[in-house]
């Protein structure tokens, strides 16, 4: 059986329990990562040498990386949630990497230091803040007219950003209203597997 590796306040693991509610196959998910302080051993570091969270363990394939867990998860176990075709693939891949690139560097920032006091804040945080609302204000004009990123069903692209886009929209910072996200983010969250996979509804078929 699957088995996950990572605690599921961190929005990368539940990016992949998003998915493994979604396709419906069974699997386990263990606590790793901050609290437990058990991702520095030897044990964990020879499945996952980051020591972060999350792993996903499947017989003898061993993935970190919670984008590339997304793209084997859709490849061998629900090929519907990513595109039929290179060229489609690559409408739902783009946001996966955007959101690695473009829009992390933001989001750590403003998870670290949006609740700050102004005084608080590392130098660079007003620019990481205003990178933020310029990605996010991105994202919100593709989404207009559209209930999902490509292809005009959920695909793992959806799948990667919402768990990330949630936090971004319950952050303090200016920026514009994001209607269009706010939309997507409601249709994702009325999906029991989102549900599931963010502690707002116990898990069915994890043990
Ligand atoms: N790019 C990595 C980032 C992994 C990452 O930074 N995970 C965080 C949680 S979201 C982590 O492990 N933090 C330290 C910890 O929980 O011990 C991925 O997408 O899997």
């Amino acid at each position: 059986m699957i088995k996950l590796l990572g605690r599921q306040t961190s929005g990368n693991v539940q990016k992949v329990l998003f998915c493994l509610e979604e396709i419906g196959v069974p699997y386990t998910r263990e606590d790793y990562g901050r609290q437990f302080g058990n991702t520095q051993s030897a044990e964990y570091k020879a499945l996952n040498p980051t020591s972060k969270v999350p792993t996903l363990v499947d017989g003898d394939v061993v993935i970190w990386e919670s984008n590339t867990i997304l793209r084997y998860l859709a490849a061998t176990k629900a090929e519907g949630l990513t595109g039929a075709t290179p060229a489609e693939r690559t409408e739902v891949e783009r946001w996966m990497d955007f959101v690695l690139a473009a829009i992390n560097p933001g989001y750590l920032a403003a998870f670290k230091e949006a609740k700050l006091k102004p005084e608080e804040r590392s130098p660079g945080y007003a620019a990481a803040e205003k990178d933020l609302a310029d990605q996010m204000a991105l994202v919100d004009a593709h989404l207009a007219g559209r209930d999902f990123l490509a292809l005009g069903k959920l695909t793992i692209a959806d799948i990667a950003l919402a768990p990330i886009l949630k936090r971004c929209m319950d952050f303090p910072i200016t920026r514009a209203p994001s209607e269009n996200i706010a939309r997507w983010l409601k249709g994702i969250e009325a999906r029991p597997a989102f549900q599931t996979a963010t502690g707002a509804k116990p898990a069915a078929s994890a043990a």
